[in-house]
C-alpha cells in the first residue's frame, strides 16, 4: 500500500497524544525551575516542521504570558545570532523530531556558547545528539515515526509545548489541564476528517492550495502548506488571512481550494475574507470550532470545547490527510516526498 507509515501515522494520533500527555508532567516537572524563571524572552527554534511549529509555539507563548517570545529558523540563528539573540538571555527552546538537524544543534551551539546556558529541546528521540547534550530535554514519547513527512510527531511536540505553556500559566496546579481533552476529541473527529477530506483530494478540478491563518494559526497554516508540497507536490502557499488581500488574491481561480484556519477571536474578518475569495471562484474549506455562522464549500466542526490557544493539534490531522489523499490521487508515495530524507545533515 502506498503511504502505509503516513496513514498509521496520522490515524494514530489520538493515541500518540495519550503517550506524549501520560509522561509529560513528571518531565516537566523536573525543569520547573527553568520555565518558570523571569525570561525576558523566549525563542522557540527548528526547521521545516519543526520551524512553523516555533512560529506557532511563540505567539501563543507571548499571548498565554505576556512574555515576548519569537520563532526562527535554526539557521537564521546559526547564520545571524546578532540578529535574533539581544544582549540578555533569553530562554531557548529547539524542536527536532529527530534531534539531529545540523542547523537546529549548530543553534543550540551559538546559544550555549553566548550565554552558557542549555536550551529546552523537545524531540521525539531521547538518544539523538540534541536531547543527550542537554539538561533540560522533553521527550514527545508518542511521536516517533518511520515517515519523511512528520505528521503525528509535528502534533505530539506541539502538544509538548502547549504543554509547557500549561505548566507555566498554571504552576499551582489548580485548574483542570485542557490538553486532556485532545485525544478524545481526535478520536471523535478522525473518521469524519478522513471522509471529508478524501472526497475534496479527489476532486482534481482542484489544482492549486492555499492555507489562511491568523495570529497562532498561521505556523498551522505553514505546517498544512508543507505537508501538501512535500507528499503530493502540489503548489500550496500559506498567508495570514488579511495579508492575502494585498496581491496574492490576484492567484484565485476556479481551479484553487483555500482553506482557511478559523480562529474564533476573529471569526468574523476571515469569514469575510473567504466570502471574496468565493466571489472570485475559489472553493472554499473552512476548519473551525464551531459551524454557526459560517459558510463554505466544505466545513470541518471541531467543537472539541477546548481553547483555540491549546487546540494547535487539532487543526492538523484533517490537512494531513488532504495531503495524503492528493498524493495518492497523483500516483505518488507519500512516505517518500522527492528529493527529501528524513534529516538534513550538513558536512563541514
Ligand atoms: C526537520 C525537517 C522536516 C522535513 C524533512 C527534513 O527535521 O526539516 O521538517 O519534513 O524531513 O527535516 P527535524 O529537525 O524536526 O528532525
Amino acid at each position: 500500500m502506498l503511504g502505509k507509515h503516513t496513514y498509521e501515522e496520522i490515524k494514530s494520533q489520538g493515541e500518540a497524544w495519550s503517550r506524549s500527555l501520560k509522561v509529560a508532567n513528571h518531565q516537566i516537572e523536573q525543569i520547573s525551575n527553568v520555565i518558570t524563571k523571569p525570561w525576558p524572552e523566549i525563542v522557540f527554534t527548528g526547521c521545516g516542521s519543526t520551524f512553523y511549529l516555533s512560529l506557532t509555539a511563540a505567539l501563543r507563548w507571548q499571548t498565554m504570558t505576556g512574555i515576548r517570545a519569537l520563532g526562527v529558523p535554526g539557521s537564521e540563528a546559526w547564520l545571524y545570532p546578532e540578529s535574533i539573540f539581544s544582549d540578555e538571555a533569553p530562554l531557548l527552546i529547539a524542536i527536532s523530531r529527530s534531534g539531529a538537524t545540523t542547523e537546529t544543534l549548530r543553534a543550540i551551539n551559538t546559544y550555549k556558547e553566548r550565554y552558557q546556558l542549555d536550551p529546552i529541546v523537545i524531540s521525539c528521540y531521547p538518544e539523538s545528539e540534541m536531547m543527550t547534550q542537554t539538561r533540560y530535554p522533553v521527550l514527545a514519547a508518542g511521536g516517533q515515526e518511520k515517515s519523511v513527512a512528520q505528521t503525528r510527531s509535528f502534533t505530539s511536540m506541539l502538544l509538548m509545548t502547549h504543554y509547557l505553556m500549561w505548566t507555566t500559566i498554571d504552576a499551582h496546579q489548580e485548574r483542570p489541564n485542557p490538553l486532556l481533552k485532545l485525544p478524545d476529541a481526535f478520536d471523535k473527529l478522525v473518521s469524519r476528517y478522513e471522509c471529508q477530506m478524501k472526497a475534496i483530494a479527489q476532486d482534481k478540478s482542484l489544482q492549486k492550495f492555499v492555507f489562511l491563518g491568523s495570529g497562532v494559526n498561521y505556523g498551522i497554516a505553514c505546517e498544512a502548506m508543507l505537508k501538501m508540497k512535500e507528499m503530493s507536490l502540489s503548489i500550496s502557499e500559506p498567508y495570514h488571512f488579511m495579508e492575502y488581500r494585498h496581491g496574492p488574491k490576484s492567484m484565485v481561480a476556479e481551479d484553487m481550494l483555500i482553506v482557511g484556519l478559523i480562529h474564533d477571536a476573529t471569526r468574523q474578518e476571515e469569514m469575510r475574507v473567504l466570502a471574496e475569495m468565493k466571489e472570485y471562484g475559489a472553493t472554499i474549506l473552512a476548519i473551525t470550532e464551531s459551524a454557526d455562522g459560517i459558510t463554505a464549500d466544505h466545513i470541518v466542526e471541531m467543537n472539541s470545547g477546548v481553547d483555540v490557544m491549546f487546540r494547535g493539534p487539532l487543526y492538523l490531522p484533517a490537512l494531513q490527510f488532504l495531503a495524503y489523499y492528493r498524493a495518492i490521487e497523483n500516483g505518488l508515495d507519500p512516505d517518500n516526498p522527492a528529493n527529501l530524507t528524513t534529516v538534513v545533515e550538513l558536512n563541514d
